[in-house]
């Protein structure tokens, strides 16, 4: 991923052949700026970042990837790996060749001295820690219908719709700003008190909330509320950057998505901290705002207007044996 070329090799294999909802309407375009940042963190391993090209054309047909990341699973912080970006060539599917990218990833994870990972999946596989629901909020509620994101309600109009999803022109909350370089640590202390209330979190240095939270162009988006008497930092908010292509439409081919990160609110209500994210990212003009009934947010997405998706997404351990399930609300960990 340090190469241009290749990043952009894998950048059209994820963009032809990854994730798709379940009937094939849309399918996650990954960035190459976002894939960049989402496989560049602090101490990534370059031998993690695993492809396989075709042995005469040498065109990448499959992809495979793990960074590692400091997971807390109740009091023990374990090194693991996050296994992301899984993929084989539709020409390739149900050949097997995924079992072989994933012994591939753990073998070069234990040659780290590592023997944990964290992964997640829309496909339930021997055996989930906990089993998230997507939801949506409308932004473009005009747009979502047409393309078939979303569907016009019973006894609505389009233009009831719209005025439904109708948002202020700027955030509600005095001292809501874009979160700069010097807000690195009170949003570390802000964010390591805040996830140490859930089971399985990830535990942050300042490195760490450099790389994963300040703000880059068109990848992530980070907030924060700044007292405007104390200058003191008391809220947080962030989101990621995820188009879909969307598949066969006469009139769009992008959908842009904006997926809820980390939250923290110490002062400023979690409602008004989202619907302050729900406005700048309508400024941004996003056509929709997705989130997970991980952390807190089952406590605003009714209130918010969000409606539940027809996808869940399952998170993953392996070689960590956690005794029970966990309800979504109990885990404080977001993959891309
Ligand atoms: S999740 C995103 C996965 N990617 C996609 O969904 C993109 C579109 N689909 C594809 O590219 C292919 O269909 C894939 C399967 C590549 C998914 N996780 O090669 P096959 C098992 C794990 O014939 P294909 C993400 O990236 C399936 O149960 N296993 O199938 C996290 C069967 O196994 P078994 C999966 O369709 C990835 C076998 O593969 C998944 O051509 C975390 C069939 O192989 C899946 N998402 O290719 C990986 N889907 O027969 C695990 C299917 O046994 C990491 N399968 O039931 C584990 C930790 C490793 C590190 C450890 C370190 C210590
Ligand atoms: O985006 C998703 N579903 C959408 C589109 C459905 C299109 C037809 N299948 C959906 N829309 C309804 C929105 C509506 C808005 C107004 C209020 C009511 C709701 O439900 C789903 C998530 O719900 N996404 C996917 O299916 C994509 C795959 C998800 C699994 C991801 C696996 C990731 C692997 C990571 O490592």
């Amino acid at each position: 991923m340090e190469s241009d070329e290749t990043c952009n090799e894998v950048y059209a294999l994820l963009k032809n052949n990854y994730v798709e909802d379940d009937e094939n309407m849309f399918r996650f375009n990954y960035s190459k700026e976002f894939l960049s940042w989402a496989l560049r963190p602090p101490g990534y391993y370059k031998s993690w970042h695993i492809g396989v090209r075709a042995k005469t054309s040498k065109k990448l047909v499959a992809f495979i990837t793990g960074i590692p990341a400091r997971i807390r699973v109740r009091g023990e912080v374990v090194k693991m790996a996050e296994v992301n970006f899984l993929c084989v060539h539709k020409k390739l599917r149900s050949k097997r060749l995924a079992p072989v990218m994933i012994r591939e990833v753990t073998r070069r994870v234990h040659l780290e001295n590592i023997w944990q990972a964290a992964y997640t999946a829309g496909v339930v596989l021997p055996t989930p820690v906990t089993t998230a629901q997507y939801w949506h909020r409308s932004l473009n509620p005009k747009k979502l219908i047409d393309v078939g994101f979303s569907r016009l309600g019973a006894r609505m109009t389009m233009s009831r719709t719209i005025k439904l999803y109708k948002l202020p022109d700027s955030p509600a909350t005095p001292g809501f700003r874009k979160m700069e370089l010097r807000d690195v640590p009170a949003v570390t202390r802000l964010l390591r008190n805040y996830l140490a209330q859930f089971v399985v979190a990830p535990y942050f240095d300042e490195d760490d909330v450099e790389h994963w939270l300040r703000p880059v162009e068109n990848v992530i988006d980070s907030f924060v509320v700044e007292s405007p008497e104390t200058h003191e930092i008391t809220d947080f908010c962030s989101f990621y950057t995820l188009p879909s292509s969307i598949l066969g439409n006469q009139n769009y081919s992008t959908l842009k998505a904006a997926y809820s990160y980390y939250n923290v609110s110490t002062k400023t209500p979690l409602l008004q901290l989202m619907n302050d994210a729900l406005t700048v990212a309508k400024q941004k003009d996003f056509d929709v705002f997705n989130a997970l009934d991980v952390m807190f947010n089952e406590s605003f997405v009714k209130e918010l207007k969000f409606g539940p998706g027809d996808g869940q997404l399952h998170y993953y351990l392996y070689n960590y044996r956690l005794q029970q399930a966990l309800r979504p609300s109990e885990l404080g960990l977001v993959l891309l």
